[in-house]
C-alpha cells in the first residue's frame, strides 16, 4: 500500500484497563496488531527506505499530573494518562512499530484539553499532518481509542485536512456504547470510512 499509513490513537494502558478503560479495548488492540502485521511485512527488509514502508503512527494522551480535564482540578474525567506512568504508555505488543519520530504527544499543557491527535507534536516539534505530508500519504487508515472523542476528532481533522480516512471498525473501543455508534454512524455522514 503506498502513500497509505495507519493512525493509532490513544492505544495506552489507562483506557485499556487503567482508570478510563473503555469497552472493545482488548479487541481492539488484537485487531491493531493484526492490521499491522499485515502492512508491515516488508518494514524490516534491510536497507529498506521508510517511505517504502507502511508508517504507523501513534498518538499519547501526555498529561501533567494536575491537567484541567481532571475531576480533581473541576474537569470530567478521571486522572489519566499521566506523563512517566504505567497507564500512559502503549500497550507492550504495539511496542515494535513506535518509532519515536511518527509518535504525537497532546494533552501536554495543563490548561487545554486536546481531543485530536491533530493538536499534538512529535519530539521534534513536528504535527501529524506535517509528518502525514512530508511522507506523502494521502490514504490514512485509523484505530485506537476512545471512538466519540479522541478517534472521532482526529478522523475529522484528517478529513478537513484532505486525507481519504479510513477508520477501522473493529480496531476502536469506546466509553459509551450509543455514543460509539452515534458517532460512526455520524462519522459515516461526514465521509468517513468505515473499514
Ligand atoms: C480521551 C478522554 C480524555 C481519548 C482522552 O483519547 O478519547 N478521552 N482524554
Ligand atoms: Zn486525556
Amino acid at each position: 500500500m503506498i502513500n497509505s499509513a495507519l493512525v493509532v490513537v490513544d492505544m495506552l494502558y489507562d483506557f485499556i484497563d487503567g482508570s478510563l478503560a473503555c469497552q472493545n479495548a482488548d479487541n481492539a488492540v488484537k485487531e491493531t496488531l493484526r492490521f499491522i502485521e499485515a502492512h508491515t511485512e516488508n518494514n524490516d527488509g534491510g536497507g529498506v527506505e521508510i517511505l517504502d514502508m507502511f508508517p504507523v503512527l501513534f498518538i499519547r494522551d501526555h498529561h501533567p499530573a494536575d491537567h484541567c480535564s481532571f475531576a480533581s482540578e473541576g474537569g470530567i474525567w478521571p486522572s489519566h494518562c499521566v506523563a512517566g506512568t504505567h497507564g500512559g504508555d502503549i500497550h507492550e505488543q504495539l511496542q515494535p512499530y513506535v518509532v519515536e519520530e511518527l509518535t504525537f504527544y497532546k494533552g501536554c499543557d495543563k490548561t487545554c484539553e486536546q481531543y485530536s491527535g491533530f493538536e499534538g507534536k512529535n519530539n521534534a516539534g513536528q504535527s501529524l499532518a506535517e509528518v502525514l505530508e512530508l511522507l506523502d500519504i494521502q490514504d490514512v487508515y485509523v484505530c485506537g481509542i476512545a471512538t466519540e472523542y479522541c478517534v472521532r476528532n482526529t478522523c475529522e481533522d484528517l478529513l478537513k485536512a484532505g486525507f481519504k480516512v479510513n477508520l477501522l471498525e473493529k480496531a476502536i473501543a469506546w466509553v459509551d456504547y450509543e455514543g460509539h455508534r452515534k458517532a460512526l454512524a455520524e462519522m459515516n455522514e461526514e465521509g468517513i470510512v468505515l473499514k
